[in-house]
């Protein structure tokens, strides 16, 4: 058991990034089984949820782009995904294993039209914020276990920042799955190692 200075954080596990979902990342619904096990070992258990309107700027469609190309954003440069988690679909449901009851909170991201927010904790802009920082800070919860889906987008920018907030932070590596698009994920990992990032699993 984690003491309850510790929160599991779960990213993104939803239809829409497991197999035959519209974002799938390669064994995405593996990481379920895995997820429900750990959350016996925690008090504290957070869930996030991209959670995009029908016509987000994220999407390639919105922009009449292909998937996974870039667009410059007033905030920098965004990759461009397929029409992916939008707010009440399917899609967008966690993956209907992954135990939700023991979860005591649900943040949800992306949801302004015009910035995508890859981290738990700020938007794209890096500056615009989720709240989470300030209700896992109000439980006195101090360091973070990080597993869900993408490693290499969701879960790695969450990790990242909630370094730079302050927190320990573990990656879960055999409860995380990745889309690496062009390299992602190994870049991915070499930042979150140089961040001080612990990987496990
Ligand atoms: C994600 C791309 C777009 C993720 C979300 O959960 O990693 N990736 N939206
Ligand atoms: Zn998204």
């Amino acid at each position: 058991m984690h003491p309850a200075t510790d929160a599991l954080i779960v990213i993104d596990v939803q239809n829409d990034f497991c197999p035959g979902g519209a974002l799938a990342v390669q064994g995405g619904d593996e990481v379920v089984g895995t997820i429900n096990a750990a959350m016996n070992d925690f008090v504290c258990i957070v869930l996030t949820q991209d959670w995009h309107p029908h016509d987000h700027a994220s999407f390639a469609a919105s922009q009449g782009a292909e998937p996974f190309s870039t667009a410059m954003m007033p905030y920098g440069p965004q990759t461009l995904w397929p029409t992916h988690c939008v707010q009440g679909t399917e899609g967008a449901a966690f993956h209907h294993g992954l135990r939700t009851k023991p979860a005591q909170m649900v943040i949800r991201k992306g949801f302004r039209p015009d910035i995508d927010s890859y981290s738990a904790f700020f938007e794209n802009d890096r500056t615009t914020a989720t709240g989470l920082d300030g209700y896992l800070r109000t439980r006195g919860v101090t360091g973070l276990v990080l597993a869900g889906l993408a490693t290499d987008y969701c879960v790695g920018f969450s990790a990242l920042d909630a370094v730079r907030l302050g927190y320990r932070v573990t990656v879960r590596l055999d409860a995380c799955r990745a889309i690496d698009l062009d390299g992602s994920l190994k870049a991915m990992l070499d930042q979150m190692r140089a961040a001080g990032v612990r990987l496990d699993g």
